[in-house]
């Protein structure tokens, strides 16, 4: 079947900024049952499809490009030929990324395996990686380790680990600096799978163990929504603590349904609510970054169902950005959240000798704030229909 991609009000186009990992479109559909049912699909014919959809770009792990046993030769030759497809087509590569986690070899982790030939030999690869992805233009790298983590903490001292993947991600900052690219890292958490049980496992982990780096300026997150939803929690509360921190560097937007396995669904498709708040918060915070896409499509599709999957993806993006504007100029949704905020008086608290002197002295009208209602049902009924199109 031939697909038909409508040009409307929410067709993608470069300036919406959507990217995609070659791993993602690029993804056979294999899983932990069942065999790839769909043939690769090179690089170059990835770049090209993409760009005809509108996307704005392609972010890459090195063995996505380049295969991992290539001599330096090869290596050349098809990086040569990649930056071909991207002149002709004006596609770019924004993030790039190490696959530390295919390979047998990290079988116990890349930074944090029990074994320092494998942790030194992961920093290798790592360096090799960022100096391909700095020559094909990106400016995000993004560590999505993998495989840090344990099934038994018979294996492992947690705290022995935190200190190698610090020292691991200190090295990294160092060897950036030394090279001078113009370039930041971006830390992904995740739950658990491949590992029983992963360190770091959410953003807000990520967040503290920045500071405790040697050149916390340099490292941010890369949020997925899969990976949040995964541990049970609320993904825009993630990414707003992210942004509150100013460490939004990279985003992964997928779908997720709680407790399940790492489904990696298209966009907005099992949540479009939390979906709709996700996009709210960054359109509202006019968030610079790439809208970047970690999903796949589902196991049961052909190459054709593998585009209807990246359009729908964009396309979910920006219907829901339309429903942000309308959410923002509908009058009753902002009637009640201007009297919402109209309570009590405006301001932020701030201490001072004489506010907590005041503060303590003040009478307060318990009744009445025992009494009042927040009519949050109303509002989210409003936003119900306003979602699901009657408003
Ligand atoms: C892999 C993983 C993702 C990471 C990718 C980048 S690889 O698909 O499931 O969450 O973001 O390493
Ligand atoms: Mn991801
Ligand atoms: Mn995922």
């Amino acid at each position: 079947m031939s697909q038909r991609i409508s040009q409307d009000a929410y067709t993608p186009r470069p300036e919406h900024h959507f990217t995609f990992g070659l791993w993602t479109v690029g993804n056979p559909g294999r899983d932990p049952f069942g065999e790839p049912v769909r043939p690769l699909l090179s690089p170059a014919h990835i770049v090209r499809r993409l760009a005809a959809l509108g996307a704005y770009g392609v972010n890459l792990h090195d063995e996505d490009l380049v295969p991992r046993d290539a001599t330096a030769a090869e290596r050349d030759t098809v990086v040569r030929e990649f930056k071909q497809v991207l002149a002709d087509t004006g596609m770019k590569v924004p993030m790039a990324t190490t696959n530390l986690f295919s390979d047998p070899a990290f079988r116990d982790g890349a930074f944090t395996s029990n074994d320092a030939r494998v942790r030194a030999y992961a920093l290798q690869k790592t360096m090799k990686a960022i100096d391909l992805g700095v020559e094909l233009g990106a400016t995000t790298y993004v560590l999505w380790v993998g495989r840090e983590g344990v099934e038994t903490n018979a294996a492992k001292d947690p705290r022995a680990a935190l200190g190698w993947y610090r020292d691991a991600i200190n090295f990294l900052c160092g060897y950036v600096l030394s090279q001078d690219y113009d370039l930041r890292f971006a830390l992904e958490a995740k739950p658990n799978e491949p590992r029983g049980d992963i360190f770091l496992p959410t953003t807000g982990h990520m967040l503290a163990f920045i500071h405790t780096l040697d050149h916390p300026e340099m490292v941010g997150v890369n949020p997925e929504v899969a990976h949040e939803r995964m541990a049970g929690l609320d993904f825009s509360h993630a990414v707003a603590q992210a942004l509150d921190a100013g460490k939004l560097f990279h985003l992964d937007l997928n779908g997720q349904q709680p407790g399940r396995f790492d489904q990696d669904l298209r966009f907005g498709s099992d949540d479009p609510k939390g979906a709709f708040f996700l996009v709210k918060l960054l359109e509202d915070g006019r968030w610079p970054g790439m809208r970047h896409f970690d999903s796949h499509a589902y196991r049961t599709e052909d190459e054709d169902g593998v585009w209807s999957f990246a359009h729908g993806n964009m396309r979910t993006y920006l219907i829901l950005k339309e429903k942000v504007e309308r959410f923002n100029a509908d009058p009753e949704i902002q009637r009640i959240l201007a009297e919402l905020g109209g309570r009590g008086e405006a301001g932020r608290v701030s201490f001072s000798p004489q506010q907590a002197r005041s503060l303590r002295d003040r009478t307060f009208d318990l009744p009445a704030m025992r009494r009042q209602g927040y009519a949050y049902e109303r509002l989210d009924q409003l936003t119900m229909e306003l979602l699901l199109g009657v408003r």
